[in-house]
């Protein structure tokens, strides 16, 4: 008796240990793709990878992981602001945050963070359609709240990155989160939204994807845009010639 209780104190323990060690599906979504042509323009939006390609990434975007899997990815791709929101680094440096995400850091040169293992850089145009898309993590289901992402380019131009209070001082565009295609998975529904991109002189700028899950609870993305022609480095060159696609689309 007394070993069968002792086991079952153990069993309890562990259980307890075992339940407090496993880790939270971590549910927190990030952008995961900044320039996505769909394979089919026109109204219905195939966000899913059959659906399009990705021509450009947000800053140290690993390629060929599975949609929707970098929240467990080493390190993870989700940025949790702390603290004040309104006053967190706009882009995780990979050591500040409540979650702190993978170094999203303007790199020197800022196409250092861009080509080889990480993903192209976004070369677009004024007025050009940019779309891009998201996991939505279990967040795109009924039951859960419209919230909005939020898109900013800085105005600083091949500068660095501004604060994020800078970057509350513009307006943002706001894409509705829950659009997303159907799917099984409710964590791994591809999700997204397009915009224009907006007046800037030719250069590179910052643009910052945010999204609040719940209040004050704010996840950032950050990438490099390379607006019309400018300082084109090494690692854009291929991406330039099919930035005539972009037109293409845009225009269409
Ligand atoms: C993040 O990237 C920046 C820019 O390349 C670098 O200076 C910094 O040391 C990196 N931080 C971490 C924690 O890896
Ligand atoms: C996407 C984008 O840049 N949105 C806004 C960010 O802030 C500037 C400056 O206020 C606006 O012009 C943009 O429309």
């Amino acid at each position: 008796m007394i070993f069968k209780a002792t086991s079952a104190a153990i069993l309890v323990s562990a259980l307890a240990v075992f339940s407090s060690y496993t880790p939270q599906v971590e549910a927190h979504s990030w952008v995961d793709c900044v320039d996505w042509r769909f394979n089919k323009p026109g109204p219905n939006q195939d966000w899913s990878d059959k659906g399009g390609k990705c021509m450009g990434y947000a800053r140290r975007f690993p390629l060929n992981k599975a949609f929707g899997s970098l929240d467990s990815a080493n390190p993870s791709r989700h940025y949790q602001q702390a603290g004040n929101p309104n006053k967190a680094l706009p882009c995780s440096d990979h050591k500040h945050g409540k979650d702190i995400g993978s170094n999203e850091t303007r790199a020197d040169p800022p196409e250092d963070a861009y080509g080889g293992i990480w993903g192209h850089m976004t070369v677009t145009n004024v007025g050009d359609q940019l779309c891009v898309r998201w996991p939505a993590k279990n967040h795109a289901e009924s039951n859960e709240d419209d919230t909005e992402v939020q898109i900013n380019f800085s105005t600083n131009r091949d500068g660095k990155d501004p604060t994020q209070e800078q970057l509350l001082a513009n307006k943002p565009i706001l894409l509705p989160y829950k659009n997303c295609n159907r799917g099984p998975i409710p964590d791994r529904r591809a999700c997204g939204g397009c915009f224009d991109v907006p007046k800037r002189a030719p250069g590179l700028y910052l643009m910052q994807w945010r999204w609040m899950l719940n209040p004050g609870e704010w996840y950032t993305s950050c990438a490099d845009i390379q607006i019309g022609a400018g300082n084109v480095g090494k690692n854009l060159v291929a991406v330039k010639g099919k930035g005539k696609s972009t037109n293409h689309k845009g225009k269409h």
